[in-house]
């Protein structure tokens, strides 16, 4: 730790808040999906908002009760949403690349994710990535396996912001986990401001910094927009990503500033393994996320989880 870091603070435990569906809670919700899954269309639209809505009124009313206290309070860096409906049996060998990955079986996945995620606001996609889809897929695909993107699957996926270069990001991401892998756990950490100096803090506040869209979009600006990487008006909140941030040039101070701050991120990554059934909703702003590194088959059976950017209604 260098002296810009407190010391005190070598590492903080995230908050995860932990909602166990109960077997009935969850027959529910499976019913409510399947009832779904005719409608969906996948793409941009995947559901008509009205039925998707009129769905999600019907969800279990603990569940209901519980993630609104997620979305209002805003206090845990990642909810997880236990017990989720898995139709096994539905499901189709795990393609090896996103694709292929809108599937007959997971069709009624999709729904299932949707539906939790209208609790914390509206699911929508990127025209940018995987096709502007609003449900997206992440497998490990063959060639992919040192990317920077969630394809990859020997290389670990450093932390990040969801989409940080883009003001409209999301204020969630929903992971629902179809399939899991040895090892290939996903991460979270975040800022204590307290873990680092007043000063250093204030640095990170003033737009000194440069994020480049990642990979998993066709974007490529001409110019970067100098931006802050933790909120000048809440420090709890930040905007950053391992890969693809850096300080403005000719700028020492504010790359010293960087160098701690990825420091504290990554003294607090930690684990957050999904098993199957598993929707985690990681807070995108006060939160980053990754995942570990994992040695993929590309045999049908690999991890396979469906992705929602949720919005949270104003
Ligand atoms: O694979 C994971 O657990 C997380 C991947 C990821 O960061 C993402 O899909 O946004
Ligand atoms: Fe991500």
């Amino acid at each position: 730790m260098n002296d810009h870091v407190r010391e005190h603070t070598t590492m903080e435990r995230a908050s995860i808040e932990r909602i166990e569906l109960s077997e009935q809670e969850r027959h529910q919700v499976a019913r409510l999906a399947t009832e779904l899954a005719p409608a969906f269309v996948g793409g941009r639209s995947p559901l008509p908002t009205r039925l998707l809505g009129e769905a999600a009124g019907r969800l279990p009313a603990r569940l209901v009760a519980e993630v609104a206290q997620v979305r209002e309070r805003r206090l845990p860096h990642a909810c997880v949403v236990s017990g989720a409906p898995l139709l096994a049996e539905r499901l189709e060998p795990t393609p090896q690349h996103w694709r292929e990955a809108q599937t007959a079986g997971s069709v009624v996945h999709a729904c299932v994710l949707l539906l939790v995620a209208d609790l914390l606001g509206e699911s929508f996609g990127w025209a940018s990535q995987q096709d502007g889809r609003v449900v997206t897929d992440v497998v490990p695909s063959p060639g992919q396996e040192d990317s920077l993107v969630s394809s990859s699957s020997r290389a670990e996926l450093a932390w990040h912001t969801e989409d940080a270069y883009f003001e409209q990001r999301a204020d969630f991401v929903g992971l629902f986990c179809l399939r899991a892998a040895t090892g290939g756990a996903t991460t979270v950490s975040f800022l204590d401001p307290a873990q680092l100096s007043a000063d250093v803090v204030e640095v990170l506040q003033q737009p000194r910094f440069l994020l480049r869209p990642d990979d998993a979009h066709d974007v490529h600006p001409d110019d970067l927009a100098r931006t802050w990487l933790v909120d000048p008006s809440d420090a709890r909140r930040i905007r950053v990503d391992r890969d693809f941030t850096d300080a403005v040039a000719d700028d020492p101070e504010a790359a010293r500033a960087l160098d701690d701050l990825v420091e504290v991120l990554d003294a607090n990554l930690q684990d957050l393994p999904l098993a199957p059934g598993d929707i985690a909703f990681v807070d995108n702003a006060v939160a980053v996320h990754g995942r570990r590194s994992f040695t993929p088959r590309f045999d049908g059976t690999d991890r396979w989880l469906k992705r929602v950017n949720v919005r949270t209604r104003a």
